[in-house]
């Protein structure tokens, strides 16, 4: 397993080979003297040289001119703590990155993390899933190296009811994600799907950890299908799935992805802890399918029919029927009709 524990903001010692992709990239290709690196590192020539050949190893692509210096050229599309952490300035999220090659599902590494008392921020990323899960048992496909899975721990000090509002922030935070780094327009359905032209192009599984009145932990599961072909679908998913790549016609970079993500799950965590559940409602509102819809919910056995008119605080969907007040529906699969 590997993990760097570096948050841009958190201010947490930062390993050196990080600080030295920040020094490359403040240098924006431009060459860099041996010198200048080991002042700014504080090591030796010698040791510059030995990390600098550590990033080639990891897939950096680095110029080395003689009695000249470096040139940083490209970074892997590799997610690794080492790449997601080094230019991430958030306030909690991705305090700790935790990046494995394999999981069974990165929910439930997550879980076991957070027993372990990691803290709130934490991150865990892997690049295939053996046992991806999707909710109600579902399976949810994790081909390798093509997406992004990830699962993140929070530890919201609020009672335990509140906690499906935090399906709406990942859902508003992957949305902008996926507008910002592909200009694509995503639309959001209730519950926990991310669409693109009418296809599941992400996914959401929130899981809690909590007693009457304290939440342990809640972790917030993240998949997106980045850069799957359409022949990595299987033919018998429940719904039509897309990818970012089959979307716009060009892949998209995952570690830009990756960061972004962070970044816009830390600023809507940190708005929705201070000043509620209200400006992500209405934005989640705003990028919703099935605002003012008539549609069919379907939950266990049974199913239920009626105009969305809503979320309300516990994040259930508000369906109208006649004129008797809204029905509250908490959890289920919606069919728009
Ligand atoms: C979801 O469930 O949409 C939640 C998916 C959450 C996945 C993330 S990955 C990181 C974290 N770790 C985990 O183990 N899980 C989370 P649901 O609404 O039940 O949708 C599942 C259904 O979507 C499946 O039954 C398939 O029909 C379909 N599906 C499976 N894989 C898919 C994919 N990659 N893209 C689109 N649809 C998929």
């Amino acid at each position: 397993m590997k993990e760097t524990d570096t948050c841009g903001a958190s201010g947490g010692k930062q390993p050196l080979e990080q600080r030295m992709l920040e020094l490359f990239r403040d240098k924006k290709g431009s060459v860099i003297s041996g010198e200048e690196l080991g002042a700014a590192l504080n090591v030796s020539r010698t040791a510059v040289w030995k990390h600098v050949k550590n990033l080639m190893a990891q897939g950096y692509q680095i110029e080395s001119l003689p009695s000249r210096g470096y040139r940083f050229l490209s970074a892997p599309d590799v997610l690794t703590s080492l790449e997601l952490t080094s230019g991430l300035r958030t306030k909690r999220i991705g305090c700790l990155i935790t990046c494995v090659p394999e999981t069974e599902s990165t929910n439930l590494l997550a879980f076991r993390l957070a027993e372990s008392s990691a803290r709130e921020g934490t991150v865990v990323i892997a690049e295939t899933q053996t046992g991806g899960k999707g909710r109600l048992g579902r399976h949810w496909e994790s081909p390798p190296g093509v997406n992004l899975y990830c699962s993140i721990i929070l530890r919201p000090a609020m009672q335990p009811f509140r906690a499906p509002q935090l399906t709406f922030v990942s859902a508003v935070a992957v949305a902008r994600a996926i507008e910002q780094v592909a200009q694509l327009q995503p639309k959001i359905k209730w519950p926990n799907d991310i669409l693109l032209n009418g296809r599941k192009v992400a996914g959401l599984l929130n899981e809690m950890s909590a007693e009457t009145d304290t939440i342990h932990c809640v972790i917030l599961g993240i998949g997106v299908n980045i850069n799957m072909g359409s022949e990595q679908f299987p033919q018998d998913l429940r719904h039509p799935a897309t990818s970012l790549l089959i979307e716009k016609g060009v892949s998209v970079s995952r570690v830009d992805f990756t960061r972004t993500l962070l970044t816009a799950l830390d600023m809507l965590y940190d708005d929705y802890l201070c000043n509620g559940f209200g400006a992500i409602r209405q934005e989640w509102l705003s990028r919703s399918t099935v605002q003012g819809r008539r549609v069919r919910v379907s939950f266990g056995k049974g199913e239920t029919e009626g105009i969305v008119v809503g979320v309300d605080d516990d994040g259930a969907l508000l369906l109208k029927r006649g004129n008797s007040a809204p029905e509250r529906v908490l959890a289920g699969d919606v069919t728009i009709m």
